[in-house]
């Protein structure tokens, strides 16, 4: 079945929040959480009341003793979270590719979850829980690698000591045994169902399902299988795969998946990342029935403006408190109404490596149209009396715009190191960096006796840039096409993140951070 032209899809949240998992909450609302590497706060909730309409609600990784790592490795830490809920209580399984399978509790979901119960003994990614009717509890993840380990295997598992229980068993090993991962196990009129996705994360992306009478196997695949796929096709939702169930025992079942927005001129290279999706099946002679394509499609918007409850992130933990991010007011958009912030940053001595530990604060970019602006109001005197300082040290202070720490697009100011512009002069650049090739975009000098205003444009092809002073206002610095940050392009699984940082000496404020869809 291939999704987006003609079958109803509601993208759940924009941005990347891949590898979605949903269950349905004690009260029958539905919450879905998602991968979320090496940002902190980690594994974000979203709750939907009708499958349709889902609201960010927090994270459950949300003290540092649960994610302990300050400088974290791009595309590491945390991969592909289940969530699920039995009898009252929550359950999280993920991946800390870090450190190894790791559960959280809670007895309601927007928290506090509790420390991580690491399950020794389970290698590999993608874990899922499945609760059979006779309390026995179910353990499945993949593996990759060889062709003869690669597959999704099962064990029985204690849930409260975290013990595995039983051999290792491996009950799948994908039709074309390209990547077969992300399994899921369900029971529906005495049959149990195995779903997973194959053919590697990209273009190729795809998700099966099987069943059989027991959860070891042997498994019968549907028939009609891949049970979702876009590839070899040209629609503009791509890489579609990754499943997860809520209700899988009704006659109405709710499907969670992710995939790419991608663009007519950069087919598959799309720079947002991956984005979760829902849609509804219907049943028929057991299996699920996607014969009935008459619909139209329909959308749960386009994208997010800045929102009270914005998911504001660093790649790492923040651990000396250097980001301070407070909202300052309302925006008018469209009618509706995006939220302002202020943000102080106290800078080290640091570039984008990570390894000096997060090197900026920032939220997802939801949207390939957007404008994003802020008034750089640095404490200049800092600046100016480290003018003379040779170190090497003076503070940088700006947007980015983040894909990871080798792929990334900068638009800063600083002040020229022993320049005879004057001491008041701010130099800024709009610098472009890939793999350690760096190009100036543009660049101009301005007065530092004013704020500075950045601003940057996206389109579908990229991004337009425009920095200057509150005196003689934006000059056009230039453009950068958004491949340079997409994911097929920069590598990794996360998408884009919308930055701002501050590096060298001294404290940098930013007000009047605004972000709209347009
Ligand atoms: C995740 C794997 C995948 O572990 O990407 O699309 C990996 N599927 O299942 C990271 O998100």
């Amino acid at each position: 079945m291939t999704l987006f032209n003609c079958v109803p899809v509601h993208r759940m949240a924009s941005g990347f929040y891949p590898d979605p998992s949903v269950c349905t909450m004690v009260d029958g609302s539905y919450l879905a959480v998602s991968s979320s590497f090496e940002y902190f706060p980690g594994l974000g909730l979203h709750i939907s009341c009708d499958g349709v309409h889902w609201t960010y609600v927090g994270a459950a990784l949300t003290r540092p003793d649960q994610f302990p790592y300050e400088a974290m490795g791009n595309s590491q830490g945390i991969f592909a979270p289940t969530i699920r809920c039995y009898r009252g209580t929550y359950y999280l399984i993920a991946t800390n590719v870090n450190k190894g399978t790791m559960i959280l509790i809670a007895d309601n979901p927007k928290g506090p979850w509790s420390q991580p119960l690491w399950i020794e003994d389970w290698p590999g990614i993608d874990p899922s829980l499945f609760f059979d009717d006779d309390g026995t509890v179910y353990i499945c993840g993949n593996e990759s690698g060889r062709e003869e380990e690669a597959g999704i295997y099962l064990s029985r598992l204690d849930i409260h000591t975290g013990k595995i229980l039983s051999a290792r068993l491996r009950i799948c090993s994908g039709i074309t045994g390209s990547n077969p991962e992300g399994p899921h196990m369900y029971k529906r009129e005495g049959m149990y169902y195995l779903v997973w996705a194959e053919g590697g994360t990209e273009s190729g992306h795809m998700e099966n399902i099987a069943r059989s009478t027991s959860p070891w196997g042997p498994y019968e695949f549907y028939p009609g299988n891949p049970l979702i796929t876009n590839r070899s096709t040209h629609l503009t939702l791509q890489a579609i795969g990754h499943c997860d169930f809520a209700d899988f025992d009704s006659d109405r079942t709710l499907m969670v998946f992710h995939g790419t927005r991608n663009n007519d001129e950069y087919p598959a290279q799309g720079w947002i990342g991956r984005e979760p999706y829902a849609t509804w099946i219907t049943w028929k002679n057991g299996w699920p029935d996607c014969s009935d394509q008459s619909y139209t499609c329909s959308f749960n918007g386009d994208g997010q403006a800045l929102e009270e409850r914005t998911d504001w992130v660093t790649p790492g933990i923040d651990s000396q408190h250097r980001y301070q991010v407070c909202l300052c007011g309302f925006g008018d958009q469209d009618g509706g109404r995006n939220n302002i912030y202020n943000a102080v940053i106290h800078a080290i001595n640091q570039d984008f490596s990570l390894a000096a530990g997060p090197p900026l604060i920032g939220f997802r970019q939801t949207n390939p149209r957007f404008s994003w602006s802020a008034t750089l109001n640095t404490i200049w005197q800092d600046l100016d009396r480290l003018q003379g300082d040779t170190s090497g040290n003076l503070l940088r202070a700006g947007l980015v715009l983040y894909a990871n720490s080798h792929f990334y697009v900068e638009l800063s100011a600083s002040a020229p190191q022993g320049s005879r512009q004057g001491r008041n002069t701010r130099d800024i650049r709009l610098l472009v960096h890939q793999d350690g090739l760096i190009s100036l975009v543009g660049s101009c000098l301005v007065s530092g006796h004013t704020p500075l205003n950045f601003t940057v444009k996206g389109n579908d092809r990229g991004f337009d840039f425009f920095a200057g002073d509150t005196l003689t206002g934006l000059k056009d610095l230039g453009f950068v096409p958004g491949r340079v940050l997409s994911f097929s392009h920069a590598g990794g699984f996360t998408g884009t993140v919308l930055g701002l940082f501050a590096h060298g000496k001294g404290t940098a404020e930013f007000k009047n951070i605004s972000y709209t869809i347009e």
